[in-house]
């Protein structure tokens, strides 16, 4: 046994609650003995009897897995994605005391052999990445299975990611534990909440590696905690299974972000419908209801695509089937949305009403698709139904049956699902007496409850925290095969790493607060460089009803997030953008009409986030890592490199505070003023103004007011060049939906800004958005001319009180615009 300190000791018994009772006895791996190859894995055996086993997954991506019990078993992730784990074969050499493990202008695994085995990882340069602690080696405890690493920390290094954590933005000095809770009204600086994504981006002078913590077991970390020269990781079981991300020659934070979405997947462009705004409250019954709201949108004349229904929808609960009072008529009411222009979504919950006379339950137990208790029987508990089973997502089978049950909705007229209480949450038993906290282990399945896990049976304490994953991952599926040629949206609220493969994200039960309102940035920007770019969280806060002010400002701060939904419980004040009236009316229709005039812009970072792994919304520090004082921006963000959002999080406030980071210099959106990298400003902030600001070199592609992602292909675009530094902006363009943007059906538009003016390239247009004009921003006086393609453009208005000049283009043969000053 190690000699371990008071905090350390009382980690241990943090990370092993969930294995049971006993006293942590940790074990270090003690002295490298046999080094041997196992494949391409470089494999230690250890004094201890443990194993440590070095690979590549690629020449700047290293993964150390340490098996307490010195055999790995099979080598399985519900992280990784399909064939993203192939190794290299990297060279070894050793000597009495060093293994060193390298691949050929790749990163470097050193290896000390005692007094206990520790690990060091240094990059292609040779520049040390992350180190063990010498002094705390891989411990493991053999009496419960628990695991853990301890890393020294270099004074200042700071840590951004962690999925969702309502944490400030970098987590140094911070611990928490992942074991995903129903944590409705979260308080701020708490965990674990929904989801768990145990992945970080860590930034020390500039330079950024990152860690996936690869183990769904409770995790938990402690980054500098107890103490700031050490931070930890560790699990309540399974194997010490971590990589680390070098981030290759540049060791930005995006070369980090690419790397891990390349081994655990990148989210796929979603429906254009999907990015418009979306209305949803708990709930809205009867269907007549339903139909009003959609109505007043459009008579109204605020965008809007999409409407939720909630569980109310259901007969008693009960998921697939629609109330006979109060839905009468489902599949004539989705027409009407669809006729509007609506998309409709539904909440499916997991848990399966316990009834003999239910088909969906009785063809479950049929299929056998039950999670069971450790006795070996279906395991019941209660949620919204009553007493439920639940469907077993981490077996194959139990998945394609649950993927299968949505072609009646799909058939009706369901355009897509929204998975929530997939913590799994469940209530406490109906004679139960003792209060329900907020973290309370009785919120979920006992721990030794059953589960498949993909041919590796195990209990819950293993599986839960990929329950709701798998749940996501099977409606996806499902909706991928019952309807191949539409790109399904799947929201959740729980998850772990990898979840953005099958669905969006929301950050469940916040509050109607302003202290909430200003949590959502830090937790929205970690969560999406965390890998996951569909993330939103409920504009106005779940519990609790907003004035019109606290609504008006949260709709501004959501309104360039990803996923932008209104969402409220059942006990609030309705909640639509006209609720207030008057002013507040007008100000939140003309927040939700910017974000139609930037769907191009939104899309087009979807896109790149398939490509390259880069999510749409970032922290400052994600683009600025070397400006110090963006390091803990954490109430403003980017919405990719080009946008800078600096929302109002106080009431009564009417100006506000910007950074602007060093590096790019900044346009305001509304007025074209500059501002300059490395400045903080105060600006004016009325109600009615969104401080929002386009980088200087960016071109920014944007179409007219429309009233729903389906009347796009009839306008055109503009895009709005901010003037005063080089650079391209690239717009991606398809059909919105479906597959064909994979087999070539797509274009992208490239805007380059040069000392010479702005040069576009317009590939041919297979029906798309025409570019119709160029907008030119930040000009202090009328130019003198602009010159179209060596002709002088006639109708050209300069206005003075947005410094910019519009240039329409004949057609899209349009290739130079040169202005003369
Ligand atoms: O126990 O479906 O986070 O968005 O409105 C509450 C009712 C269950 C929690 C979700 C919330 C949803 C609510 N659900």
């Amino acid at each position: 046994m190690l000699h371990r300190d008071h905090t350390l000791a009382c980690l241990a018994l943090l990370l092993t609650a969930a294995s049971g009772p006993g006293i942590a006895a940790w074990q270090g791996v003690g002295e490298a003995r046999v080094v041997s190859r196992e494949r391409d894995d470089v494999v230690v055996a250890t004094t201890s009897g443990a194993t440590v086993a070095v690979s590549f997954v690629n020449r700047d991506v290293v993964r150390i897995r340490m098996t307490p019990a010195g055999r790995p078993g099979r080598d399985f992730s519900y992280a990784v994605a399909d064939g993203a784990r192939a190794t290299l074969r990297a060279e070894l050499s050793e000597s009495a005391e060093r293994i060193d493990i390298r691949v050929a202008g790749g990163a470097h695994v050193a290896v000390q052999k005692r007094p206990a085995l520790s690990v060091a990882v240094y990059d292609a340069q040779e520049r040390l990445v992350l180190s063990d602690d010498a002094a705390r080696p891989m411990a493991f405890d053999p009496a419960n299975g628990a695991v853990e690493a301890t890393k020294q920390r270099p004074a200042g290094e700071l840590y951004y990611g962690f999925g969702e954590v309502p944490l400030p933005l970098s987590r140094q000095q911070q611990s928490f534990a992942f074991w995903n809770t129903d944590a409705g009204n979260y308080p701020p600086g708490s965990g674990p909440i929904y989801q768990t994504i145990p992945f970080f981006i860590a930034s020390h002078a500039g330079l950024s590696y990152g860690v996936f913590f690869d183990n769904t077991w409770r995790s938990h970390f402690d980054m500098g905690a107890s103490d700031p020269a050490r931070y930890s990781f560790g699990a309540g079981g399974g194997d010490l299974d971590y990589y680390v991300f070098t981030g290759g020659r540049e060791r930005s934070p995006a070369s980090v972000l690419g790397e891990y979405t390349a081994l655990t997947g990148r989210g796929a462009l979603p429906p254009l419908w999907a990015l418009g705004y979306q209305q949803s409250r708990y709930s809205y019954t009867p269907q007549a209801k339903v139909e009003e709201i959609a109505r007043t949108f459009r008579e109204k004349k605020i965008p809007a695509d999409v409407i939720y229904l909630d569980i109310d929808y259901m007969d008693g609960y009960r998921i697939f089937t629609w109330s006979p009072t109060n839905f009468p008529d489902a599949r004539g009411m989705l027409a009407t949305l669809h006729g509007e222009g609506f998309h409709a979504v539904t909440i499916v919950d997991p848990g399966v009403k316990f009834d003999e006379n239910y088909p969906v339950y009785r063809s479950g137990r049929e299929h056998g698709v039950y999670v069971r208790d450790a006795a070996g029987s279906e395991l019941h508990a209660r949620v919204w139904p009553g007493v439920c089973a639940f469907p077993d997502f981490t077996d194959p089978q139990a998945r394609a049956w649950w993927g299968d049950l949505h072609a009646k909705s799909l058939d009706e007229g369901v355009d897509g699902f929204w998975n929530d209480m997939n913590e799994p949450a469940t209530f406490p038993a109906e004679d139960a007496t003792a209060p329900v906290t907020m973290f309370d282990a009785s919120k979920t399945f006992a721990l030794d409850v059953r589960h498949a896990g993909d041919g590796e049976p195990g209990t819950h304490a293993r599986y839960h925290n990929v329950f709701g994953m798998q749940m996501a991952r099977a409606t996806f599926e499902g909706l991928r095969k019952q309807r191949p040629t539409q790109r399904p949206l799947v929201l959740t609220r729980a998850g772990y790493a990898g979840i953005q493969r099958y669905a969006a994200v929301w950050t469940g039960d916040n509050i109607a607060s302003w202290e909430h309102l200003a949590l959502t940035v830090p937790m929205l920007t970690n969560l999406s460089i965390s890998g996951v770019p569909f993330v939103g969280a409920d504009v106005g806060g779940f519990n609790g009803t907003p004035s019109a002010e606290l609504y008006t400002r949260w709709l501004q701060a959501a309104v360039l997030t990803p996923f932008l939904r209104t969402h409220s419980a059942i006990d609030t004040e309705p909640r639509e953008p006209w609720t207030w009236g008057g002013d507040s009316e007008r100000i939140n229709k003309a927040t939700i009409e910017l974000r139609y005039r930037l769907l191009p812009y939104l899309y087009s970072l979807f896109a790149q986030a398939e490509a390259d792994g880069i999510t749409p919304l970032r922290p400052l520090w994600f683009e600025y890592p070397r400006d110090p004082k963006a390091a803990l921006v954490d109430d403003q963000y980017l919405v990719g490199k080009d946008l800078l959002v600096a929302p109002v999080l106080q009431a009564g406030s009417t100006k506000r505070r910007i950074y602007f980071p060093v590096g790019s210099s900044w346009l305001d959106w509304w007025d074209g003023s500059r501002h300059d990298g490395g400045t903080s400003e105060f600006v004016a902030a009325p109600l009615d103004r969104l401080p929002l600001y386009v980088r200087v070199g960016a071109g920014v592609p944007t179409e007219p007011v429309i009233q729903h992602s389906g009347e796009a292909k009839g306008v055109a675009l503009t895009v709005v060049v901010a003037l005063g530094a080089a650079g391209t902006s690239r717009i991606f363009q398809d059909a919105g939906d479906g597959y064909g943007y994979r087999h070539g059906e797509s274009r992208t538009i490239e805007v380059a800004q040069t000392a010479a003016g702005v040069d576009l390239t317009i590939p041919r247009n297979h029906g798309f958005q025409r570019l119709a004009a160029v907008e030119l921003v930040g000009l202090e006086a009328a130019p003198k001319a602009v010159r179209l393609d060596g002709k002088i453009v006639a109708s050209l208005s300069f206005d003075a009180a947005t410094r910019r000049v519009r240039v329409p283009l004949p057609n899209e043969q349009a290739r130079r615009i040169r202005i003369e000053m």
